[in-house]
């Protein structure tokens, strides 16, 4: 590979961008925040809506973009927040939500993040997923979002709970920026 490439994450969360910039160190990739408004597609599918807003903010910046948009599936609720969660955590938050898994067994939920990333020619998209249970109440301080309501399997803290390398061992973020900077840096060695 010849140096590191910068990729500009567009995104106003400096959250989102501190937990990004962790999850690829040493991978050769630099990662600078670009904090512009997404344009946002109405559609259910979180691909759809991160390309969207990459081809638009690429047409805009002119520089290799990638977008994150990322959502909450709460299996009780068919999937609800979904590609809403913004919108939901922006209205009924937290209290909302548990109050909408009162009555239920079932709090098992997946967090899921699908990653496009245009530098071109190449326009791609890449996913990453974390299952968990939403929590009875919320819990910690750390992270943003839904953080203080989510529970990965495997752990018995919230992601509130946990500093950013822990939350980054399990995140659906992490885990989409891996697997970009993965298949980055393969595509580097075998054509530089
Ligand atoms: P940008 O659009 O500026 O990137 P955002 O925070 O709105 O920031 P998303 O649209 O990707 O980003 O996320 C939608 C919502 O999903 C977000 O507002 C959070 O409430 C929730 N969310 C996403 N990732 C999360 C995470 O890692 N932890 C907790 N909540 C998260």
């Amino acid at each position: 590979m010849v140096g590191s490439r910068r990729f500009y994450l567009v995104t106003r969360n400096r959250s989102k961008y501190l937990e990004a910039v962790d999850a690829i160190a040493g991978y050769g990739v630099e990662l600078e925040m670009l904090p512009m408004d997404k344009e946002e597609l109405q559609s259910d599918d979180l691909s759809d809506i991160a390309l969207h807003a990459a081809r638009v903010a690429y047409y805009r910046a002119k520089k290799p973009v990638i977008v994150d948009d990322s959502g909450l599936f709460v299996k009780a609720l068919n999937g609800f927040p979904g590609p809403y969660s913004s919108y939901v955590y922006k209205t009924i938050g937290i209290p909302g939500l548990l109050k909408l898994l009162e009555d239920s067994h079932d709090r098992s939920a997946c967090f899921k993040t699908a990653l496009a990333v245009i530098d071109p020619p190449l326009e791609e998209v890449y996913w990453g997923e974390v299952c968990g249970t939403i929590a009875v109440e919320p819990r910690g301080t750390g992270g943003f979002g839904f953080d203080p309501a989510f529970i990965p399997n495997g752990s018995s803290k919230t992601f509130a709970e946990m500093d950013r390398a822990e939350k980054n061992r399990y995140s659906h973020r992490a885990r989409a920026f891996r697997a970009f900077a993965e298949a980055y840096s393969r595509r580097g060695k075998h054509n530089p």
